[in-house]
């Protein structure tokens, strides 16, 4: 009691300190910027944009998925709705799971920071979506939706490395990302199978495909680009493609199964 009040003393000291010598009393050093500032004009004309859109196939058989093998965790095994793997998704050919995104072409433009707050849910014992597009700067929220500890630990190579438990269900944080990043692994350090991917882009120009392997991505400047599409497990794969005024440049991408 007696250490949590002098501490509370010094703190006030140091906040009037900083303070007097206009720091403003602004003691969090590494929180988020508020309030992101008013979304810049767009740096091209919309009316010029055109569209890129099209499908991630899979040569040969589709992986059979995996079964997440959750008796470590009682809890898990109750709230478990789906066990198998997201790690190949996909019918008739068509792959889910992949990030297409436009990799070259737009440097030096700026594009405003997406305002949507994107949700990571971990809901039995497994993340939702497995796979996410965000922009630099734009908010991720994850929440813990089941009635056990998992613990969030985002392990980047050009941002922050995170580690934060979440042992309540209803828990939530939000993360921003401060640099590109293609992709970010996140995994639960608790849960040995539970892991996700989130791809960090400076421009809003990206996709997930669903299990019809099918994705959009609209109102682009028209330009030349490279295109990517990354899969977990098939690595990438790129293609040229050149965008015009009000159409849209169909592009497909084939994996080859392993
Ligand atoms: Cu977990």
């Amino acid at each position: 009691m007696h250490h949590r009040k002098l501490w509370t003393v010094l703190s006030v000291l140091v906040m009037a300190a900083a303070a007097a010598c206009g720091g403003g009393g602004d003691s969090g050093s590494d929180a988020p910027a508020s309030a992101p500032a008013a979304p810049a004009a767009p740096a091209f004309d919309p009316a010029t944009a055109g569209n890129v859109s099209g499908m991630v196939m899979i040569d040969g058989e589709l992986p059979a998925a995996e079964e997440l093998m959750m008796a470590s965790d009682p809890a898990c095994v109750e709230a478990a709705t789906d066990t198998a793997s997201n790690t190949f998704v996909g019918s008739d050919g068509h792959l889910g799971n992949v990030f297409v995104y436009v990799k070259e072409g737009l440097e030096g433009q700026s594009f405003p920071t997406s305002t949507d707050v994107v949700t990571l849910n971990q809901e039995g014992c497994r993340y939702t979506p497995h796979v996410i597009g965000l922009q630099v700067g734009q908010t991720l929220n994850i929440v813990n939706s089941d009635a056990t500890l998992h613990n969030i630990h985002a392990t980047p190579a050009a941002n922050e490395e995170f580690n934060m438990g979440q042992p309540i269900q209803g828990m939530e944080f939000e993360r921003t990302f401060e640099n590109a990043e293609v992709m970010v692994p996140f995994k639960c350090d608790v849960h040995g199978w539970m892991n996700a991917y989130v791809g960090v882009l400076e421009h809003p120009y990206f996709a997930v495909t669903a299990t019809d392997g099918m994705f959009d991505i609209s109102t682009l400047p028209p330009g030349d680009y490279v295109v990517e599409a990354w899969h977990e497990a098939l690595g990438t794969q790129t293609q040229n493609v050149t965008v015009a005024t009000g159409q849209t440049a169909e592009v497909s991408f084939t994996f080859t199964a392993p």
